[in-house]
């Protein structure tokens, strides 16, 4: 299974260590094909480069989502890139799983809880604690359909 994740990169690199741990138990279950994301030497700048560089990082982003099976998402930090995938994906009819954190204290853009469907998208409230719990559910989800 090809998993895509998604997680902030110049918007604010806050989160990072959770996307190491999130990375990581999506490892468990299939090929994650953004593992930089999760690369706790990656700046907020996102190693700033040219506009051809960042064509180059849509491009290659845009195919990879593409190919992907399932798209997992930590929305909690906000970011115009994370929410540029997620709105591409929809149109991708692609299984997501977004992930959100209330105790961060931040309330989620209604562009995304808004495009909830309980089942081809999800939208889960979680605390660090229960990440296992709510990726098992929504891959066992995966299974069974
Ligand atoms: O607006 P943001 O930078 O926060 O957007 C983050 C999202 O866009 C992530 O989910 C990534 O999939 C994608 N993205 C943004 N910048 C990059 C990037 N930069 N490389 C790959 N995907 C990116 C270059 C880093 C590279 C030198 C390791």
């Amino acid at each position: 299974m090809k998993i895509y994740f998604c997680g902030s990169i110049r918007g604010g690199r806050e989160d990072v260590d959770l996307y190491v741990k999130i990375v990581k138990n999506l490892k468990s279950r299939g090929d994650v094909l953004t593992e930089h994301v999760s690369n706790t030497q990656l700046t907020h700048t996102g190693e700033a480069g040219s506009a051809a560089a960042d064509r180059l990082i849509h491009d290659r982003d845009v195919d990879w989502l593409r190919q992907c099976d399932v798209v997992v998402a930590e929305v909690t930090q906000p970011s115009l890139g994370v929410g540029y995938e997620l709105g591409r994906v929809v149109d991708m009819k692609k299984r997501t799983l977004c992930l959100f954190r209330p105790s961060s204290g931040r309330v989620l853009s209604a562009m995304i809880r808004g495009a909830a469907d309980g089942e081809r998208f999800v939208v889960s409230d979680y605390t660090e604690d229960e990440l296992e719990k709510v990726l098992d559910q929504f891959f066992n989800t995966l299974t069974r359909t």
